[in-house]
C-alpha cells in the first residue's frame, strides 16, 4: 500500500490512506472559551486557543482527501448518572460538573458550552462520541467505530495534551493503533506539561506513538497528491 511519509518523532510515520483516521479530542467551548469548565478549574483558557487555526488546517486537509474524522466530547448525562461522584467532587472548583454557568451546565451535554468550538464544528457524517471520562475508549463506542472504518492508525489533535490527547493515546496504544500527535493541533493550560507530555509519547523509539508538527503533515499531503498526479500521467496511454 502507497503511504504518506511524514518527517516525524521518534522516525518517519508511513501515514497509510484508508487506514488512517483523525481524531480531534474534546475541542470544546467549555475547555476554550472563558466561563466553560476549564475556566471554572482556575485555567488560562487563552492558552488552549492556539491549537485552533492548526487544527482547522489539519481539519481541512484531511477532509478534501475524504478521510475519515472523528470527534469526541467530554461530556455527561443531564441526570450525571455517568460522571463518577470522585470526578465531580474532586478539588474546590469555582463551579462543578452540572453546575450553571455562563454557557450553561458544565460539561453536560445539549448545553452550548459542551458544544466543539464553531471554527472546528463536526461536518455532517463526521462522528461524533461523547466520552465521559479523559480517555475516549472508556465506556464510548470508539473501538467499534474505528473497527468498522478499518482504521489501524490514528493522527490526534485537541486538547489538553497532557489529560485527554494522551490518555486517549494510551489507550489506543495498548489497542494496537499506530498513533501521530500533530503537536500544533494539541494544547495545554501548562506548556511545560505539553511539552513533557510529547516527549514521553516519543521516549524509548515511540513508546506511545509519534509526534510531528503540522507543517510536517501537510508537507507530506503535498507531496503525496504530486506523486499521485504523476503516477496517474505516466499510467494514461501515449498519444
Ligand atoms: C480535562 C481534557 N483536561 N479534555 N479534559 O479535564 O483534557
Amino acid at each position: 500500500m502507497t503511504s504518506l511519509v511524514v518527517v516525524a518523532r521518534p522516525f518517519d510515520f508511513a501515514l497509510q490512506p484508508g487506514r488512517a483516521v483523525l481524531l480531534v479530542i474534546d475541542m470544546q467551548r467549555d475547555f476554550i472559551e472563558p466561563g466553560g469548565f476549564g475556566a471554572s478549574l482556575g485555567n488560562d483558557v487563552s492558552l488552549l486557543q492556539a491549537a485552533v487555526a492548526p487544527t482547522r488546517a489539519l481539519l481541512d486537509a484531511w477532509r478534501a482527501r475524504g478521510w475519515p474524522v472523528i470527534h469526541t466530547r467530554e461530556s455527561h448525562a443531564p441526570d450525571l448518572s455517568d460522571c463518577p461522584p470522585a470526578k465531580r467532587l474532586r478539588g474546590s472548583p469555582a463551579l462543578r460538573i452540572g453546575d450553571p454557568g455562563p454557557m450553561g451546565r458544565l460539561l453536560v451535554r445539549g448545553a452550548p458550552g459542551c458544544e466543539i468550538v464553531p471554527a472546528l464544528a463536526p461536518l455532517p457524517g463526521e462522528t461524533v462520541i461523547d466520552k465521559p471520562g479523559k480517555g475516549a475508549f472508556h465506556a464510548t463506542p470508539l473501538q467499534a467505530r474505528l473497527q468498522a472504518l478499518g482504521a489501524t492508525q490514528i493522527v490526534f489533535a485537541g486538547v489538553t495534551t497532557e489529560v485527554c490527547v494522551q490518555s486517549t493515546m494510551r489507550e489506543a496504544n495498548d489497542r494496537g493503533y499506530d498513533c501521530l500527535l500533530v503537536e500544533d493541533a494539541t494544547a495545554s493550560y501548562f506548556p511545560a506539561f505539553k511539552a513533557a507530555a510529547v516527549e514521553m509519547i516519543v521516549a524509548q523509539g515511540g513508546i506511545v506513538g509519534w509526534a510531528a508538527p503540522l507543517a510536517a503533515v501537510l508537507s507530506a499531503f503535498t507531496a503525496f497528491s504530486a506523486f499521485s498526479a504523476s503516477s496517474a500521467l505516466s499510467a494514461q496511454p501515449a498519444r
